[in-house]
């Protein structure tokens, strides 16, 4: 495996000569603004903090405690405390660095409430919280928590708050890339929970929808430029990527969407002739009618 860095960007690239793979894999930095969807990540709130703690603050009121847990090292746990005093606002004590100190980590208050005159409380609050990794290193991953004060009264819920992006070539061009992990764990290497964005049509933007060209799953080949690839390898952090030519042929993505053209299939109508799409029924106006039998 050989690498070189350049100096404004560093790019590793990887030649497997005894498998005839070129690959290229590079850092890949967090950032906030690919991500516009999340899945919610349950904080079962219990008595008693599960991982020992050296330090914590004086509560105002009930006190309860989670853990999240960030990256693939043995001790990546992180507690959370949820203080609520009886007549006063509730505080989100975050361990973000994850010493074990609950006194130590920068403000504790919940960044913004909604729901102001209602029963129903809404609490917010983004936090980057160290997620750390077998290899030793760490990462300042960003998170949001959120919680409801009456329906979910025993729960808090975070969601992860970035992706990983950078820049990656495929044959001769350079694409912008972005990995983004569905799990909130800050693990990208659970390649079934990890989706890649390419910047296939280069227009500066990732196009996430998950039906659009340009999101493909990072366990699966992905054809882009008429080739196939694969992701052979990510680092648990995602700042490495490794992208192979697959030994596997799969078809560009179709994209289904508002405003493109439909894609070509080909079937049988009712009467059993067949049918093919949009060939048969070019120049003609197509009420598709989506039905089912239940
Ligand atoms: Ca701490
Ligand atoms: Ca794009």
């Amino acid at each position: 495996m050989n690498r070189w860095s350049g100096l404004g960007a560093t790019l590793l690239v990887t030649v497997s000569a005894a498998l005839g793979f070129q690959g290229t894999a590079q850092k890949l930095k967090l950032d906030k603004s690919v991500v516009r969807y999340y899945r919610p990540v349950r904080i079962e709130l219990k008595e008693k903090a599960a991982v020992a703690l050296t330090k914590e603050p004086e509560y105002k009121g009930k006190v309860r405690y989670g853990v999240i847990k960030l990256g693939d090292a043995t001790e990546n746990q992180v507690v959370v405390a949820l203080d609520e005093p009886a007549d006063g606002k509730p505080t989100l004590y975050l361990d973000r660095n994850a010493n074990g100190d609950l006194t130590d980590d920068g403000d504790a208050a919940w960044g913004r409430e909604l729901g102001q005159g209602s029963d129903e409380k809404v609490y917010l609050k983004d936090a980057t919280v160290t997620a750390r990794y077998a290899d030793g290193s760490a990462a300042e991953y960003p998170l949001s928590f959120y919680r409801f004060s009456k329906r979910l009264p025993d729960v808090v819920l975070y969601y992860r708050n970035a992706a990983r992006i950078g820049e990656i070539k495929l044959g001769e061009v350079t694409y912008r890339v972005a990995l983004v992990e569905e799990t909130a764990t800050a693990r990208f290497d659970d390649l079934k929970n990890t989706t890649v964005v390419v910047d296939v049509d280069r227009d500066g933007k990732f196009d996430g929808a998950s039906n659009s060209a340009e999101t493909y799953k990072a366990d699966e080949p992905f054809n882009v430029g008429g080739v196939t690839y694969e992701i052979k390898r990510v680092s648990a952090s995602g700042d490495e990527v490794e992208i192979v030519i697959s030994d596997k042929t799969v078809a560009a993505k179709t994209i289904i969407a508002i405003g493109q053209p439909a894609p070509q299939f080909v079937t049988k109508d009712l009467e059993g002739r067949p049918l093919d799409f949009p060939n048969t029924l070019k120049g003609k106006v197509v009420l598709l009618d989506f039905w089912a039998t239940w």
